[in-house]
């Protein structure tokens, strides 16, 4: 695989409905698109920074100049076996991993359209075993009242998701999950903080003990390894880290000293493809279950995400949801949806096996540049 031209365009959609976390609301998305192509062949990816830098230190402009500037003279031209070398070619850049995911990630659908294969099967996945269809669940957002919020789980429960995962932060927390388990019952269901606490909130968070959560995902700082396994001590409530977690070697740690039981794995946040498989693997070895986050991507970096789930480490349903809980309509046609069991179908074309509505990219890009190989 040699690649000879890229591409990048900025887009800006608006999502169907407003999304909040404890850092914040957000009603669109502004994002990357990287295509990579060699002999008319083309591989995308999309990078996951947001427009602000409150989930990651990156945001949509920070990658647009890592990769323009620097990913792209690195790749460009140079003959590479397997998608799995490209990480390690960025290896003089640091850090940027959600820049260098979006590059790598386009690459493997690249290698993958190349041998005509399904992405999954490259990855090493095994769509068959899981009956051709992910374990989708849903991401639910901070909402304006509780009475709202039963009515969001109650909404995604009937569109066949079979696992709630609510968004909580001080003041919207134990309230919100007593609400929740009152209506529903005992239904999947577990909370993510985005390192809303501090450890002096310990005992507030053990009140959540007794609602059989899931987990509870990344209650302390991104940076606070040692807290979290404090933490863990403290609440019976499994911890799982997100933010916290960008290399497999920070995964290692963190099950290895305590930090976390479980593994959130968002290839867009570690780096992209070989560095997820890495951060499986690492989390497998140690026995801890792993699911896929989601950073609210549109069709094109939601298919990669459904392929990378096929692994078999991927035993909890992860934020892989339909293109209809974001986008309206999707950059991808036909959608992806979720079936009434609560799966989504794994696409068996070459490469991501989406189909890309080019009008719809063109029609949302606000900026473009085309970058070539020098002969
Ligand atoms: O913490 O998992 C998170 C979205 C943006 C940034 C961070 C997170 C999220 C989500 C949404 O929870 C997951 C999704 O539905 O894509
Ligand atoms: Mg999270």
């Amino acid at each position: 695989m040699r690649i000879e031209r890229i591409e990048l365009r900025l887009l800006r959609l608006p999502l169907v409905r407003f999304f909040e976390t404890s850092f914040g609301r957000i009603h669109d998305r502004t994002f990357v698109i990287v295509n990579v192509e060699e002999n008319g062949a083309v591989g995308v990816g999309e990078c996951v920074a947001d427009a602000s830098p409150f989930y990651s230190a990156e945001t949509t402009l920070t990658a647009w100049h890592i990769i323009a500037d620097f990913l792209a003279p690195l790749v460009l031209g140079r003959e590479f076996s397997h998608p799995r070398e490209i990480f390690d070619a960025l290896g003089l850049v640091r850090g940027h991993r959600m820049a260098k995911a979006a590059v790598e990630m386009a690459a493997w659908d690249l290698f993958a359209k190349e041998l005509q294969r399904p992405l999954a099967d490259v990855l090493g996945g095994t769509p068959e075993r899981i009956g051709g269809g992910i374990l989708a669940g849903v991401s639910i957002g901070i909402q304006d009242s509780i009475p709202q919020l039963v009515e969001r789980v109650a909404a995604e429960r009937d569109a066949g998701y079979r696992r709630f995962k609510i968004k909580i932060k001080p003041g919207w927390d134990v309230d919100a999950v007593r609400a929740v388990r009152g209506e529903f019952g005992p239904i999947p269901l577990m909370v993510d903080a985005n390192a809303a606490y501090r450890m002096s909130d310990a005992t507030h968070l053990a009140e959540l003990d007794p609602y059989d959560l899931m987990m509870i995902e990344q209650p302390l700082d991104y940076d606070d390894i040692r807290n979290h396994a404090a933490l863990q001590k403290a609440i019976r409530t499994p911890i799982c880290l997100d933010e916290s977690l960008e290399t497999p070697a920070q995964a290692e740690e963190a099950l290895d000293v305590g930090a976390c039981r479980i593994i959130n794995i968002k290839p867009g946040r570690v780096g992209g493809h070989a560095e997820s498989i890495r951060m499986h693997d690492a989390a497998m070895a140690r026995g801890a279950p792993v699911w896929h986050g989601g950073m609210l991507e549109s069709g094109i970096g939601r298919a990669h995400n459904i392929h990378l789930s096929t692994l078999p480490g991927f035993t909890l349903p992860g934020d892989v949801a339909a293109s209809r809980r974001y986008f309206a309509p999707d950059l991808i046609d036909p959608e992806i949806e979720v079936r009434a069991n609560g799966t989504i179908d794994v696409p068996t074309g070459p490469g991501i096996g989406v189909h890309i509505v080019e009008d719809r990219v063109n029609q949302a890009c606000v900026e473009r540049l085309e970058l070539r190989a020098t002969a």
